[in-house]
């Protein structure tokens, strides 16, 4: 893109444009970096730098970029039917087979869908599905949901308070109403001399103690991401989620999977569930679903509450203008194809999942990480100010953003939470572009150890 026609659009963008979880002024300033093409793992700005996107965009173009067939068949419904929507008795083909097909694909008896345009939505779904569940079945009392300090669950209000950042919660009264926060399971910070292991169940059992607090009769359901992404890519111990599944099944409490960045082979299994080896009554998927080509969502739920809400329930009042919009649904089929076809979450598993954690591992040695974590396609550096303590830097969050600027300088797009280095590339990446992204990384590591007077590997 010419130089002048660049600067013209970062100068519209700065007067006319508010970007979600930015400091707005700052980006005006800076001027907005501006991506125009993508192919595979990688993207192109609009100066002609090529960057590989170890991020997957916002940890959701699992496919990788550039996928016609997906263009090809919006474009096919499109002019086919471009809308109609599901109310009045009605829907469309794609949006029936896309039911279908997840109710396949997800695991136990999650045989249910409700669409929506997003993960958010799909969470202020839960919050009203849940609640009703339990009201139509003699028991309005029973509507606290938990989550996690530190959970991230979307950005709408419902969304937002299952959620447990701070920031969010500052801004528009939240939590609402009946909605609590555990610890949430971070053994590097928290775990003290604990195996992992026995760590696990112990953050488990924050989720038994609360509800007693509270009174089992009150307590709805816990949600949680199998994986938590937003915060840093906090991979819980293995004992951590069977241990969840069996109080929640103790005191009859649903259990909420929210699968938007784990689901549709982020871990190297189909969903976070699976890797964990635990079975959620609700699940809330988006990004993967149709790896982030149109917005589409869904809430899966499974035959229990399916059977309360088709029995007692009544009308469900509430929907999306597009809940099951034909030509997301489509896309949505058509991504499903192409990771089942070409086997690409088996290769994540089988083939660059193990050699992506044995480079990961390398990456662990360098002194400025104190932790190198990964499952499947997602993981983290932990960067710290000494190696031998499992401590964060006194200024939080100030050395992440120095390693990720430096990454981009070599090309590569890193995201820094705090001074987690996070990582969730397309699952096509190969062991050449996992042996490119190393290298990249490890010059970034250096560079940024310089800075900050870590020693330098
Ligand atoms: N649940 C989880 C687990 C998520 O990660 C949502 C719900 C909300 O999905 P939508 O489609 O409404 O964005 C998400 C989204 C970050 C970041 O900073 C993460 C997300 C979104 C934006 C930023 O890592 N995850």
């Amino acid at each position: 893109m010419d130089h002048n026609h660049l600067q013209q659009l970062q100068q519209l963008d700065a007067a006319y444009h508010l970007h979600p979880f930015n400091d707005n002024a700052a980006l005006a300033k800076k001027g907005t970096r501006i991506l125009t093409r993508g192919e595979g793992c990688y993207v192109w700005d609009a100066e002609g730098n090529k960057l590989l996107d170890a991020f997957a965009g916002l940890w959701c173009v699992n496919v990788g970029y550039g996928r016609k067939e997906l263009g090809e068949v919006a474009s096919r419904q499109m002019q086919q039917l471009a809308y109609y929507n599901s109310f009045f008795s009605c829907t469309t083909e794609p949006t029936v087979q896309l039911a279908a097909k997840l109710a396949e694909l997800t695991p136990g008896d999650l045989n249910h869908a409700f669409f929506t345009n997003s993960g958010s939505e799909a969470n202020d779904t839960i919050l009203r599905m849940v609640r009703h569940f339990w009201a139509v079945q003699d028991q309005p009392q029973k509507n606290i949901l938990i989550g996690r300090h530190n959970g991230y669950h979307g950005s709408t209000v419902a969304g937002a308070s299952l959620g447990g950042m701070k920031g969010m919660h500052k801004q528009g009264g939240l939590p609402i109403p009946d909605i609590h926060h555990i610890d949430e399971p971070f053994w590097f910070i928290d775990g003290g001399d604990l195996s992992p292991e026995e760590y696990g169940v112990l953050a488990a059992r924050r989720l038994e103690a609360k509800i007693l607090e509270l009174g089992p009769e009150r307590v709805a359901a816990f949600i949680g991401e199998p994986i938590m992404g937003a915060i840093g890519v906090y991979i819980p111990p293995m004992t951590y989620w069977p241990e969840i599944e069996r109080i929640c099944r103790k005191y009859d409490v649903l259990l909420i999977a929210d699968e938007v960045i784990c689901g549709f082979g982020r871990t190297g299994e189909w969903f976070g569930q699976q890797y964990f080896g635990f079975q959620a009554d609700i699940m809330p998927i988006a990004k993967g679903l149709s790896s982030g080509y149109i917005p589409i969502g869904a809430v899966m739920f499974n035959d229990r509450v399916a059977k309360v809400l088709a029995e007692k329930g009544g009308e469900l009042a509430h929907g999306y203008t597009y809940s099951g919009h034909p030509v997301c649904a489509a896309v949505a089929l058509e991504n499903i194809r192409i990771l089942q076809e070409e086997n690409i979450v088996d290769t994540a598993k089988n083939v660059v999942g193990p050699y992506l954690a044995q480079r990961w591992a390398e990456l662990g040695e360098h002194p400025l990480v104190g932790e190198a974590r990964i499952a499947g396609m997602v993981g983290a550096l932990e960067l710290v100010p000494d190696k031998s303590k499992r401590q964060f830097f006194a200024d939080r969050g100030s050395v992440g953003v120095v390693c990720r600027d430096f990454a981009l300088k070599e090309g590569l797009i890193l995201r820094a939470t705090w001074d987690a280095m996070l990582l969730s590339p397309p699952l096509v990446m190969t062991t050449a572009q996992v042996d490119e992204m190393f290298d990249k990384v490890w010059t970034a590591l250096n560079r940024t150890a310089e800075v900050v007077g870590v020693a330098r590997a």
